[in-house]
């Protein structure tokens, strides 16, 4: 048996499915070994893209997703997105090949420090050893990337340790699953002491709960305590304009439960303006390190704080009970978070031949209400937050925290091969679309429908904004781009295209990409306008 063949036997072993790859030397061993078991590689045209697949991949199934590249550029081209998924909270593991170790120093085709570049990026990051078995390695690596808080983790492999006969793996064992616990009696009574000592309580949730893989506990919570809970994911931080008026309510709230929520930027670091001064806080995280910033930046507002992992600490407040009180602040913070400005309503285009992000977001909420099963992936600058703030999905994938533009068709490609069947709807600026059109081709080779619509402004909007903003008209420049015919670079992939230069045409383009069975680019001629902001 080859290491490559005990890299395989454990990712059958972890039940792995799907593997998203780039080819290379490295690795082709372990395409080889891949044969003998019933795991499926799905082959992109960008490293990059094969992490974002296989983050979205983890967001959805709440499984690893498992990315396989090679070493050197091959490998560097995959640690860009890997910062996305850390910021998500998404359990990744790349499997990226490596120079021979018995060539290391001298020189070796495409040796580089691997494990170094990663290491910032990951929970854990390292090269395989040779005096331990490569599956227990893996399932290590997969241990750690699904524990306390997800996130990645990389696992560099020497080409001669994949090539060259090993022990037999026969002794892997099953690397301690993460058996989180749920709270304690006694850590959940604290909680349920402090809520019921406030008045107007809040539960913050980060990036892990906002997953379609997290299911409803959120609403669980709430029903199940009276408290409101909210998730936060934006990298607009509290001007997320998909949480409409919620920083009216935040402000007055005199309790935070930070349920594996960092207290970063997108809180406004928890303080004045966006936080009360006077606001208590109960913080609940995997990492000591998080809690133990809090207690120096918060002191004695923090009325308790409990080392554990967010989705078990969830599903414990889910099950808890406490009287629930009069609806008044729940019923406040519901109505402020899906507050839209009833101006919006009124808003279309006044450019002919160019739809307003509005009308544009209207015809696809309701292609998605008409199918409750559907993901929505969004995308994009200013484009991207107005369909965020718009439509509604039980199941969204959104760039995150990180702020990262390009992903959202990777995104959608790790959706339709993780739940064949599923409608996937994927909105997307043209900047940020022109980072991966080139995985049309894959989710072509795949099989794989999905509809991406572009909302095509010419522009890498979301900057030329900050242009006008900060420096003025006249000196906004280099921003542009042009009204390209992506729909027509995706039909020479083989993917279904369609041009709308109006909102008469954009029903039926979105009936057709829908119905077509094939991978589906719907581009948007929009107009220019700037991302909304409810009550900043
Ligand atoms: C990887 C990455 N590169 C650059 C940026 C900065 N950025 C944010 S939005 C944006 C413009 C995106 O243009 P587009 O997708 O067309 O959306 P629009 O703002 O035009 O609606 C850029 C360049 C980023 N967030 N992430
Ligand atoms: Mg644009």
């Amino acid at each position: 048996m080859r290491g490559a063949d005990a890299i395989a036997r454990a990712l059958e072993r972890v039940g792995a499915r799907v593997v998203f790859t780039v080819s290379g030397n490295h690795v082709m061993s372990v395409f080889d070994a891949l044969l003998e078991t019933s795991i499926k590689l799905i082959h992109a045209r960008h490293e990059a893209a094969a992490v974002h697949m296989a983050d979205a991949w983890a967001r959805l199934t709440g499984e690893c997703g498992f990315a396989l590249v090679t070493g050197g550029p091959g490998h560097s081209n995959a640690v860009s997105a890997l910062y996305t998924a850390q910021a998500a909270e998404a359990p990744v593991v790349l499997l990226s090949g490596h120079a021979p170790l018995a060539e290391l120093g001298r020189g070796a085709f495409q040796e580089m420090a691997q494990a170094e570049l990663a290491r910032p990026l990951t929970k854990a990051s390292w090269t395989a050893r040779a005096d331990m078995s490569l599956g227990q390695q893996l399932l290590e690596a997969v241990a750690t990337a699904k524990s306390g808080r997800p996130g990645p983790v990389h696992l560099s492999l020497p080409a001669d340790l994949l090539e060259n006969e090993t022990a037999h793996d026969e002794h892997v064992s099953d690397t301690n699953e993460p058996v989180a616990d749920p709270l304690t009696e006694l850590s959940a009574r604290a909680i349920l002491d402090a809520l019921n000592a406030s008045e107007r309580p809040m539960i913050l949730a980060g990036p892990l709960l906002s997953q379609p893989s997290a299911g409803d506990v959120l609403q669980r919570i709430n029903g199940a305590l009276g408290v409101p809970a909210v998730a936060l994911e934006s990298p607009r931080g509290l001007n997320d304009p998909s949480l409409g008026a919620f920083l009216d309510v935040l402000r007055r709230a005199d309790l935070l439960v930070l349920l594996g929520k960092m207290h970063d930027f997108t809180l406004g670091y928890a303080n004045p303006p966006f936080v009360d001064a006077a606001c208590k806080f109960v913080v609940i995280d995997p990492d000591p390190a998080l809690i133990a910033r809090a207690v120096r930046e918060k002191g004695r507002r923090i009325v308790f704080s409990v080392i554990a992992d967010a989705r078990h600490a969830a599903e414990s407040l889910a099950s808890a009970s406490r009287p629930v009180p009069a609806e008044g602040w729940r019923a406040e913070v519901s109505e402020a978070v899906s507050y839209r400005p009833p101006q919006w309503d009124g808003l279309y285009s006044r450019t002919q031949g160019k739809l307003h992000p509005v009308e544009l977001c209207r015809a696809v909420g309701a292609a998605i209400a008409s199918r409750p099963d559907a993901v929505l992936i969004c995308d994009g600058g200013e484009v991207g937050q107005w369909a965020q703030s718009l439509l509604r999905c039980r199941n969204r994938i959104i760039n995150g925290v990180a702020g990262s533009i390009g992903a959202a068709l990777p995104f959608a490609i790790g959706v339709a091969a993780a739940k064949p069947g599923r409608p996937v709807v994927a909105m997307s600026g043209d900047g940020a679309f022109g980072f991966h059109m080139a995985e049309f081709d894959t989710a072509v080779r795949y099989d794989l429908p999905l509809v991406v619509v572009i909302g095509n402004d010419a522009a890498w909007n979301a900057e030329h904004q900050i242009q006008l903003r900060a420096y003025g008209a006249q000196r906004a420049h280099s921003c542009e781009l042009l009204p390209t015919r992506y729909d027509q670079a995706v039909a020479s992939l083989g993917a279904h295209g369609e041009l709308v230069r109006s909102a008469d045409e954009l029903q039926a383009a979105l009936d057709r990409a829908f119905s077509c069975g094939r991978p589906a680019c719907v581009n948007v001629m929009i107009e220019q306008v700037p991302a909304p902001v409810i009550g900043a």
